[in-house]
């Protein structure tokens, strides 16, 4: 059995890489910070089910502590290291620049030279990002496209990106960069821009609330559903030899697409009105105003357009998204109502 430790465990993508590692018979470690109340919803199900009583493991630990980082990882002594912790919220890092770095540049240092100097022959996997490529002319980005951040987390994910290509060609080891497009789900944290539209359309629909507010409508991204892109991360680690892909559905979508799609799907077709902060979305039927521009939403450096060319992972990993942009609302939706049955 390969034994891998997941770090961000808790979050998103943490929670179902669990399960498809789980499912492929692995012993997973995860770890998790320390917080005042428990937040490990995602995970409950995975931890509470008998089948994984001797496979799925929790431990304590922050990836600014270092100390704890290398005594977990000695004693675990995994096949596969897979780097998903971060702080990963663009508007946040504008306001915890310093911590940001802390977590998601140094912290991949930190477990990187724990593998050099442990065991060279951990495989490590680093959660690189779209927001790396920042502002680009480049209609579809892929590896080879320049890097251009515009906030402190895209700063910091490129250093991250930068210094796990260095550990692969100075020390030799399995060190691979996931360079994802967004990616989405049922369980994505209620602050990103598709949860909050789900959420709060699937609220007005029933009456239980006015409107929704949000920032930027023109931005445009390149939208994927979240267990899509689990399996291409496994396979980047399955390797001959550490590389960098990217994964993306190579569509692009505006945030103003993405709320006409959700809405529509409730039944309710909107008209905008007015521009820039005095935009509106009125409801069709009752006239209603239900979506508001609010400053406070709108990033000091915006990232205007991604979109993903991921022919590389296609070529060498044989993969591909399966999910489509009205598939993964349909599906996001429907969370929201069984939350509401349950
Ligand atoms: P997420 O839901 O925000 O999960 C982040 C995880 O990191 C959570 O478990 C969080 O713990 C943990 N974490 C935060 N700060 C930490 C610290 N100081 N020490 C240890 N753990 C810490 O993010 P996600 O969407 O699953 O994304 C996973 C990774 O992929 C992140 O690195 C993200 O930057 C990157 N990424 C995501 C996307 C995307 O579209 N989802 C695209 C490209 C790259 P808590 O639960 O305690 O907060
Ligand atoms: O959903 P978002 O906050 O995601 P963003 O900034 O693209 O970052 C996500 O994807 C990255 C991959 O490219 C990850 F690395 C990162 O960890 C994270 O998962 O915002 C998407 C777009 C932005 O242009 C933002 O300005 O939506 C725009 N937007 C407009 N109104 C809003 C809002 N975003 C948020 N969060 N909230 C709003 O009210």
């Amino acid at each position: 059995m390969k034994k891998a430790i997941i770090t961000g465990i808790t979050g998103q993508d943490g929670s179902f890489l669990a399960e498809y590692l789980l499912k492929k018979k692995y012993i997973v470690h995860g770890f998790k910070r320390r917080t005042s109340i428990l937040h490990t919803s995602r995970i409950d199900h995975i931890y509470n089910d008998q089948k994984n009583k001797n496979r799925f493991f929790l431990h304590y630990n922050d990836l600014l502590d270092s100390l704890n980082l290398y005594n977990l990882i000695k004693k675990i002594n995994p096949d596969e290291i897979y780097n998903l912790a971060a702080q990963s919220h663009v508007a946040i890092s504008f306001e915890l620049p310093e911590y940001t770095a802390n977590v998601d540049a140094l912290g991949t240092l930190r477990i990187l030279e724990i593998i050099k100097n442990l065991n060279r022959k951990v495989k490590f996997y680093q959660a690189s990002s779209s927001e790396m490529f920042g502002s680009t002319k480049i209609k579809l980005q892929n590896e080879n496209t320049l890097l251009n951040p515009q906030s402190p987390y895209a700063c910091s994910k490129v250093f991250s990106y930068h210094i796990t290509k260095v550990y692969r060609e100075a020390f030799g080891l399995y060190a691979c960069n996931g360079i994802l497009f967004n990616h989405e789900s049922e369980r994505r944290g209620e602050t990103f821009i598709t949860k909050k539209i789900v959420s709060a359309a699937y609220k007005i629909s029933k009456g239980e609330k006015k409107f929704l507010e949000v920032g930027n409508l023109n931005s445009k991204r390149d939208w994927g559903y979240a267990p899509d892109y689990i399996e291409g991360i496994w396979k980047m680690m399955q390797q001959k030899n550490a590389d960098d892909y990217v994964l993306a559905t190579g569509k692009t979508y505006t945030v103003r697409d993405f709320i006409e799609r959700t809405f529509k799907q409730l039944n309710i077709n909107i008209k905008w009105i007015g521009i820039g902060i005095n935009e509106k979305g009125i409801n069709l039927k009752n006239k209603t105003v239900i979506i508001k521009i609010n400053k406070k939403y709108f990033r000091p450096l915006e990232v205007n357009y991604l979109r993903g060319d991921a022919k590389k992972a296609k070529k060498i990993l044989n993969w591909e998204p399966k999910t489509n942009l009205n598939k993964m609302i349909k599906i996001m939706l429907d969370y929201e109502k069984s939350k509401e049955i349950s």
